[in-house]
C-alpha cells in the first residue's frame, strides 16, 4: 500500500504537475540481463516508444506482439529548481515495475492496473537533467492478478498463456506524472455521504504529513461557497443539497488546504457528488431511489495503443453509451485508468469497479469450461498465500484510488473464480472483510459469478450484498437452433435461485454473443447479427420475469482483442460496437429498450 498519495495530480498555487507523456526509450530484455549491465542508468540501445501505450500493437512483428519477459523504458526529464518535494506518478506499469532515478532503485511494484507512485526527491538533482528507467515486465503466474502461466515454445521463445480472455496486453499505458508537493502536503482525503430530508452531511478525513490546521470548503457549480469545516477530520453540512443523480450528475468542488495562520501551506481541489447507495431487500437505491442497471462490461482496448489512455476514445465510449440509454458499466476485469471515473462522475454514469482477480479457475478457457459442471480447482493450492496477498494489496490499491468517485457504487472483488470448494470460501471471506473494512462509503461489495457457481454449489454467493452473474444461455448453452431450450434452462436456474429466498438484487455483469458486423443471415445463424438481435430479446424475457433481477451489463460494450484461437476471430467479437466504434444492429434493439426501461 502506498504512502496516500493516491490523489489525482492537480496543479494550483502550491502543486505543479508535469507530464512526462511522449516519446520514451524501449529496450527488450528477454535474457534479464538489464540489471547485470547497469541499463537503469542508461538503455544504450533502445527504441523510441509513446507512453502511454501497450507495446504490443506498435510493431508490425510476432516475436515484439507476443514478447513475455522483462522490459525497459527510459526517459530523461529536467527538475525545476524550486523548492518543494518530488514524486513521480504512474497510473500503472502493467504488470508490475521497478523504478530507477539516476541509476538508483526507488520503488518496486506488483500488479499493473493501479498508481505507483514514489517520493524522488532524495533521488533527483533539481535543475538538472535527470535519468529514469523502469525495468517492467508482463509474465503471468498462479499468484499474480490477472492469473495464467508462461508457455515456451520448443524453440525457447516465452510466451503469456492467459488464463483469460483478453489480449495480455502490457507497458505504460497510463500516464506518467512528475509533482512537485510542498514540504507539508495533503496526503490523502475520504468521504462519507448521507442525507437528512433536503440537507446533506459530508463527513471527511484529511491525512497530512503534519499538523498544521487543515480547513476544507464546498463550492457549488456556481462557484458559491455552501460549507466549510476545519481539522482532519469533520463534517461539511450542506443545506438543500443538489444531489448526484444517475444520468443527471450534479458536482460540488472540494477544495483542502493546510494553513499556518493566514499563509497557505498546500492546497488539493476535486470533485464530489453527494448521493447515497443502498441496497434494500432486492432493490438497488440511488439517494434512496431503485435504479435498475442499464449498460456494459468494456475493457480497455482500441486498435493500435491497446490498453494504452486515450481522451478521444473515452470520450466516444461515453457517447455510445449513452446514445443507447445506458447508465452503468463495469470496469471488467481491472481498474481502468482514472480518467474513466472522472468522466462517469461528470456523466451520472455508476460504475462497478473491478479489481483483476480474474483467471482464478484452471482453464485457459473458462468461457467454455464455465457450466460443464466439471471442477475446476484453485484454491488449494501452494501458490494461494501469495496469490491472496496480490490480492488484498490491490483491493486495498484500488478503494484507496476510487474511493471518493460517486460513479463507483460498488466494487466487484472478482470475476468467474472457482466458488465451490470451501477453499474459496475462505478464500474470498477474507477478501470480503478486508474491503468492507477500507471502503469509507461501505459500498456494496460483489463479484461476478460464472455458470459453475450454481445455486446448489456457490460457496460464495452469501458474501456478496448483491448477485452479479454471467450467463450464456442461447451462445456457451444451447446456442443456435437450440435457443428455446436455452431459455427453459434458463428460467430453471433463475427458480433455483429464487427458491434460495435471497431477497438481493440480481444483475446479470455478462450475457451475449460473438456477432460479426459482417454477416447477415435470414432465418439467424449464431456469428450473424440478426442472431445478436434474437439472443438480447429471448435473454429480456427471462429479465422481465424476475422482479428481483435489478441491471444487465451486456458483454461487451466493443470487440475486443484476445488471445488467438479457434475460439477467437481477431479477437472476440461480443461487441455491441464494432471495434472503432461503430454499432451492430443489436445496439439499436438496446437504445429502444433502454429508453423506457
Ligand atoms: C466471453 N465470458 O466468453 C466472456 C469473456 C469474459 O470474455 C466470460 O468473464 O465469462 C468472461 O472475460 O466472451
Amino acid at each position: 500500500m502506498y504512502d496516500q498519495l493516491s490523489l489525482y495530480p492537480e496543479t494550483n498555487q502550491k502543486r505543479i504537475t508535469l507530464s512526462l507523456d511522449g516519446m520514451w526509450g524501449f529496450r527488450f530484455d528477454p535474457d534479464s540481463v538489464g540489471e547485470k549491465e547497469n541499463w537503469m542508468s542508461g538503455l544504450r540501445s533502445s527504441v523510441s516508444l509513446p507512453v502511454p501505450a501497450s507495446f504490443q500493437d506498435l510493431f508490425t512483428d510476432q516475436y515484439s506482439k507476443n514478447y513475455c519477459g522483462d522490459f525497459w523504458y527510459e526517459k530523461e526529464f529536467t527538475v525545476p529548481d524550486i523548492p518543494g518535494r518530488i514524486f513521480l506518478r504512474f497510473g500503472s506499469i502493467t504488470h508490475r515495475g521497478t523504478v530507477y532515478v539516476n541509476g538508483k532503485e526507488v520503488t518496486s511494484h506488483e500488479g499493473g492496473f493501479l498508481p505507483v507512485i514514489c517520493d524522488v526527491t532524495d533521488f533527483v538533482r533539481k535543475g538538472e537533467e535527470n535519468h529514469l528507467a523502469v525495468k517492467a515486465n508482463n509474465e503471468l503466474n498462479e499468484s499474480t492478478l490477472p492469473c495464467g502461466a508462461v508457455k515456451t515454445l520448443m524453440n525457447g521463445t516465452r510466451i503469456a498463456a492467459p488464463y483469460f480472455d483478453f489480449f495480455n496486453y502490457a507497458g505504460i499505458q497510463r500516464s506518467v506524472w512528475l509533482l512537485i508537493l510542498p514540504e507539508e502536503h495533503i496526503k490523502d482525503y475520504s468521504t462519507d455521504i448521507s442525507l437528512n430530508g433536503e440537507d446533506a452531511c459530508v463527513a471527511y478525513e484529511v491525512k497530512t504529513g503534519g499538523e498544521h490546521e487543515v480547513f476544507v470548503s464546498l463550492f457549488d457549480k456556481e462557484g458559491n461557497k455552501v460549507a466549510e469545516a476545519s481539522g482532519k477530520k469533520g463534517t461539511l453540512k450542506v443545506e438543500k443539497a443538489n444531489l448526484w443523480k444517475v444520468r443527471n450528475a450534479y458536482l460540488y468542488k472540494i477544495r483542502i488546504q493546510i494553513k499556518d495562520g493566514d499563509s497557505l501551506i498546500d492546497e488539493y481541489n476535486d470533485r464530489i457528488g453527494i448521493r447515497t447507495v443502498a441496497i434494500k431487500g432486492h432493490e438497488i437505491l440511488i439517494n434512496g431511489e431503485p435504479v435498475y442497471l442499464k449498460g456494459y462490461g468494456k475493457h480497455e482496448d482500441f486498435d493500435i495503443i491497446g490498453r494504452g489512455l486515450n481522451y478521444p476514445l473515452i470520450k466516444r465510449d461515453f457517447e455510445c453509451m449513452k446514445w443507447t440509454n445506458a447508465n452503468c458499466f463495469r470496469t471488467s476485469h481491472y481498474p481502468y485508468a482514472e480518467e474513466w471515473y472522472r468522466f462517469a462522475d461528470e456523466e451520472g454514469f455508476l460504475i462497478i469497479d473491478e479489481v483483476p482477480a480474474v483467471g482464478m479457475m484452471r482453464s485457459t478457457h473458462n468461457f467454455a469450461v464455465a457450466g460443464m459442471g466439471q471442477y475446476t480447482y484453485f484454491f488449494e493450492t501452494p501458490t494461494v498465500p501469495e496469490l491472496l496477498k496480490n490480492h488484498l494489496a490491490q483491493v486495498e490499491e484500488m478503494i484507496e484510488r476510487d474511493k471518493n468517485h460517486p460513479s463507483v457504487f460498488s466494487f466487484s472483488l472478482f470475476n468467474e473464480p472457482e466458488t465451490t470448494s470451501t477453499y474459496s470460501h475462505d478464500y474470498f471471506s477474507k477478501v470480503f472483510a478486508r474491503a468492507r473494512e477500507l471502503d469509507p462509503q461501505h459500498r456494496p461489495m460483489t463479484g461476478a459469478f460464472e455458470k459453475n457457481s450454481a445455486p446448489e454449489k456457490c460457496q460464495c454467493y452469501m458474501l456478496c450484498d448483491f448477485m452479479c452473474l454471467n450467463r450464456y444461455y442461447g451462445w456457451y448453452i444451447s446456442g443456435g437452433p437450440d435457443i428455446d431450450d436455452a431459455i427453459l434452462k434458463f428460467h430453471d436456474e433463475m427458480r433455483r435461485w429464487k427458491e434460495k429466498g435471497l431477497d438481493v438484487p440480481f444483475v446479470f455483469t455478462e450475457f451475449g454473443t460473438d456477432t460479426l458486423s459482417t454477416e447477415h443471415k435470414l432465418p439467424s445463424v449464431m456469428w450473424a447479427q440478426e442472431y445478436q438481435c434474437e439472443y438480447m430479446e429471448r435473454n429480456f424475457e427471462v429479465f422481465d420475469t424476475y422482479d428481483f433481477i435489478q441491471g444487465e451489463l451486456v458483454w461487451n460494450f466493443a470487440d475486443f482483442q484476445t488471445t488467438e484461437g479457434i475460439f477467437r476471430v481477431n479477437g472476440n467479437k461480443k461487441g455491441v460496437f464494432t471495434r472503432e466504434r461503430q454499432p451492430k444492429d443489436a445496439a439499436f434493439i438496446l437504445k429502444k429498450r433502454w429508453e423506457n426501461k
